[in-house]
């Protein structure tokens, strides 16, 4: 039997607001999704895939902008010579007035799988293509049946969005079970919704894949992220993992006791150094812990400043203010009688750790404003 070249995507949350991001950082990361899902579709056109499978949560939300879908219809339209085939996912179901349900608005080599397990044979590659949909935000029950239908000559790839769960497990995003997987009869099973990917896996004699999220979205989804791209056939499933993404998230610790704000700044870009080398282009997270001076604090404002040329800098501040470090003086000024009753305050109660959060936070607010929310008396 032929084999049939297929790339399989998943998760790319196009139009993803990054609302935790500052709006310059948040409008590079919504480039930086556009700009996988071009190379997705360059590679099917260098790469002469037959096969797309896009495996649910192709947006991020059912409301997308005009230009967004445009863009996404346009770069289908530009591989005729690829057959797209698309599973909404629970960021994209395709409710009633999800642009998935307006198919003619779709190019001829796309198709859109919607409501219950279905096929459609595209003898041309010789294969019997399965999907499902997402209909709603939740599935709770399993999308993935076997059908009787996949005994044929025909190679019968299946995509759909679903969650792996032990026997006997449940989940509101469709539920799948090895041994669900083992029975339906499908070559080749596409799956996606978890954002790690998995290895080819095999239950029975299926093969099925979550290939993850091709561009982190977040601090918990690290490292290489990209497609599966390769060769199907039946009992031959030779995939391999193509590493995708612009830019990692990165988690960074310092121990920051005892030393000066400068010393911190370079220890930061020591690490940097030597824990990776695309700093210019990643995102960073500095987790901060240890008993520092008021002096040494690095604010946001000051890593931003102090780190220009890191693409963007997180700071994750569990440091906690070296009280003993902190003198009063003798002048009357408002800090400074600030820090003598707080300080006698703390002599009083030394375990009492929301004293020295306090202190911190009040020494703070003498240099810049506080987040402060008022919770009455
Ligand atoms: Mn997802």
């Amino acid at each position: 039997m032929e084999s049939v070249k297929v790339l399989h995507c998943a998760d790319l949350h196009l139009g993803a607001p990054f609302s935790s991001l500052p709006p310059g950082v948040a409008a590079e990361r919504s480039n930086d999704l556009r700009r996988v899902f071009m190379r997705i579709v360059e590679m099917c056109k260098t790469d002469r895939v037959q096969l797309l499978l896009v495996s649910g949560d192709l947006f991020d939300s059912v409301h997308i902008s005009d230009s967004l879908s445009d863009m996404v219809r346009n770069a289908f339209n530009s591989i005729p010579g690829t057959f797209v085939a698309i599973a909404p996912g629970n960021h994209d179901p395709a409710v009633f007035d999800s642009p998935y349900r307006n198919k003619e608005s779709w190019p001829r080599n796309v198709f859109i799988f919607t409501d219950g397990l279905s096929y459609l044979d595209l003898s041309v590659m010789n294969v019997r293509l399965w999907g499902v949909g997402f209909t709603h935000v939740y599935q709770h029950q399993p999308l993935l049946i076997s059908t009787g239908f996949t005994d044929t000559d025909m190679l019968n790839i299946c995509v759909m969005h679903g969650d792996l769960v032990q026997t006997g497990g449940s989940s509101a995003y469709n539920p799948i079970t090895a041994a669900m997987i083992a029975d339906c009869g499908m070559d080749y099973l596409a799956l996606g919704h978890v954002h790690k990917r998995s290895e080819i896996l095999k239950a029975g004699s299926v093969f099925y894949a979550y290939p993850g999220s091709p561009e982190g979205l977040g601090f918990d989804e690290k490292g290489d992220r990209g497609v599966y791209m390769g060769e199907i056939a039946r009992g031959v499933c030779d995939m391999r993992f193509y590493a995708l993404n612009r830019r990692e998230y990165v988690d960074i610790h310092i121990q920051a006791t005892g030393l000066a704000r400068q010393e911190i700044i370079q220890l930061i870009r020591d690490k940097l150094r030597t824990d990776k080398t695309r700093a210019v282009d990643d995102m960073i997270r500095i987790n901060m812990t240890g008993d520092v001076t008021e002096d040494s604090y690095v604010s946001p404002e000051y890593v931003t400043v102090a780190l220009a040329d890191v693409f963007y800098v997180n700071i994750n501040d569990q440091t906690r203010l070296d009280v003993h470090a902190e003198s009063g003086g003798h002048d009357f000024t408002l800090r400074n009688i600030f820090v003598r009753k707080m300080l006698e305050r703390i002599e009083k109660n030394p375990s009492d750790e929301s004293l020295k959060l306090a202190m911190k936070l009040g020494l703070r607010a003498f240099t810049e404003k506080v987040a402060y929310t008022f919770r009455g008396i």
